[in-house]
């Protein structure tokens, strides 16, 4: 493990002044001028009277960004509320980008965690659960199959642990699921699990379940070995007629009697059950994943190579164009019927929805994150409305490469709501509650503009502390407010104050088309 200390002192500075660096302050008095050396000796021409610090430590910078929020405020593009975050519970505050050792990019993904309830009395190793009621949590992607379920997969070396639940229920899953569950209301006290039993996945084998919407009456917890520990509740729900994984894992169990035997999995545990047609693809029929095993050949569940030719086949086209044979919503494409059939299991209590990091996220602080539902302010960049405004400003903007183009179309489909408050830090305070701090990427979004005028106001003073060549006027009060212009809007002042250079500054760096997207025009209708 490598410690900030060894890396400060890899950077040639002596043990009592990497102490200094315990002020979050001296960071910003430290760096900037060997940056600064550092840049000149390359021979990078910069024009140094447009650096200012991005910290409350410069009061021009953070009236400018107060005044972003509080313009965003008005305009109902901020809100409060319980969201889905990645969050870390060392720091006890949601990890953005920046935070992030690794897992960049990594949003939560949602599963259907499905209650497979262990039929009583209780097997041996859940006896001291006796008087409960007992559940296996299966996450899936797909629940609208669950009408093909057959049996239950559990890996025999996995560790699960039975914890609680807020509804006096018991779940089994993995530990790192429950402390996802926990940070998502799941258990009556947030962020913590009480753990009643630790299980071994081999102590759970041959577990009679009782599973929703399937036709078979009892179904029982099998062995899988590819299961991986990291994903989901590490209980998995078998449907061999759609998931190849599913179908060569049950060929397996079915075929190897020894395997059986290993795990004390008795033959009616394994042979009654076939896979049940429930989904009709078109060209390929109604057991999919039968026919696709078939066609390549996959031998076992180890089949790597030949299963993802399988799974190929049969995902997207399932998705797209399979129509469901059975149930209330028999006949609907798959597509549709996902949504309802998720939502009749969550209402009937046979299902609940569940969230993790769709890749594992660390923190720089080494801290593995989960998915929280956390209080927060944040930024309601899936509002519907804002979005159309942002697509019809990029019809106008030239990217030069088309992927640049894409990819903000792309960012534009799945932008969604994006936390914008933290707990600790370095930055501005949300100027209408000042307990929360705005966080780094959220106050960085229009930051450029800043450039335009920058020199003006700061002349190269990076943290403000002396008077720009403007003046002293433009700069905000503790209030946020300015000493020309009107309330807290340190751009209008600006203006107030006669920058009339500025307009021609935010055509040439193009952020005219920026501002419009994220303000709404104010900003325009100001400039001109
Ligand atoms: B799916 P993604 Cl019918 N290890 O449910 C291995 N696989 C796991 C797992 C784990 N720890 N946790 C969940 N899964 C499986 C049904 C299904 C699924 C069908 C078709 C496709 C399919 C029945 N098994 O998934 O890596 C679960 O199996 C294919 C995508 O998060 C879960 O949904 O994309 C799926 O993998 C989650 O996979």
């Amino acid at each position: 493990m490598t410690y900030q200390w060894d890396i400060m002192r890899s950077l040639g500075i002596n043990d009592h002044d990497i102490r200094k660096f315990t002020d979050p302050q001296h960071w910003l008095e430290y760096f900037p001028p060997l940056a600064k050396e550092d840049l000149k000796s390359l021979g990078v021409r910069v024009d140094w009277r447009r650096s200012f610090i991005t910290t409350d430590a410069n009061p021009y910078y953070d009236s400018f960004v107060r005044w972003q929020f509080t313009k965003l405020k008005e305009r109902k593009k901020i809100k409060f509320g319980k969201r889905h975050t990645i969050f870390s519970p060392l720091e006890g505050q949601p990890s953005m980008d920046h935070d992030r050792a690794t897992g960049e990019g990594v949003g939560p993904q949602e599963y259907t965690l499905i209650k497979m309830k262990v039929v009583e009395p209780l097997p041996k190793s859940l006896s001291s659960l006796a008087g409960h009621l007992v559940f296996l949590v299966a996450a899936t992607l797909r629940p609208e199959t669950m009408y093909g379920q057959t049996n239950c997969w559990l890996h025999p070396d996995i560790n699960y642990i039975a914890f609680p639940v807020k509804t006096g229920e018991v779940f089994i899953s993995t530990t790192r699921a429950a402390l996802n569950m926990a940070y998502q209301d799941f258990t009556s006290e947030y962020g913590k699990t009480q753990v009643l039993l630790h299980l071994k996945g081999e102590e759970l084998m041959g577990v009679a379940l009782k599973a929703p919407l399937t036709s078979y009456d009892v179904i029982y917890t099998l062995p899988m070995l590819t299961i991986k520990e990291d994903k989901g509740t590490g209980v998995v729900t078998s449907v061999p007629s759609d998931a190849p994984d599913d179908y060569a894992a049950l060929r397996d169990v079915q075929k190897k009697k020894a395997l059986r035997d290993k795990f004390g999995i008795t033959n009616e545990m394994v042979l009654p059950y076939k896979p049940v047609p429930i989904i009709d693809i078109p060209g390929i029929g109604n057991l999919s994943a039968v026919t696709a095993c078939d066609q390549f050949k996959v031998s076992s569940q180890n089949d790597k190579s030949q299963l993802e030719k399988a799974k190929e086949m049969t995902y997207l086209k399932g998705f797209y164009e399979g129509v469901l044979l059975v149930g209330p919503h028999s006949g609907k494409k798959v597509q549709e019927a996902k949504k309802l059939i998720q939502g009749d299991m969550v209402a009937s209590g046979e299902a609940v929805l569940y969230q993790e990091p769709e890749r594992s996220v660390t923190t720089r602080s080494g801290d593995q994150c989960v998915v929280a539902l956390t209080n927060q302010w944040y930024l309601d960049y899936g509002e519907p409305g804002w979005k159309e405004t942002v697509r019809n400003v990029l019809k106008g903007v030239r990217t030069y490469a088309e992927e640049v183009n894409n990819n903000f179309l792309t960012t534009l489909d799945w932008l969604h709501e994006h936390a914008c408050s933290r707990v600790f830090g370095l930055g501005t305070l949300i100027p209408w509650d000042p307990k929360f701090m705005i966080e780094s990427l959220s106050d960085s979004t229009i930051y450029m503009s800043y450039y335009t005028v920058a020199y003006l106001l700061q002349g190269g003073v990076v943290n403000g502390s002396t008077p720009g060549p403007l003046g002293n006027t433009s700069r905000a009060d503790d209030s946020g407010h300015t000493k020309c212009g009107d309330t807290h809007q340190p751009c209008l002042v600006l203006l107030d104050c006669g920058i009339a250079t500025s307009l021609t500054h935010f055509d040439l760096l193009q952020m005219r088309a920026l501002f419009t997207a994220i303000v709404k025009g104010d900003l325009i209708i100001m400039l001109m």
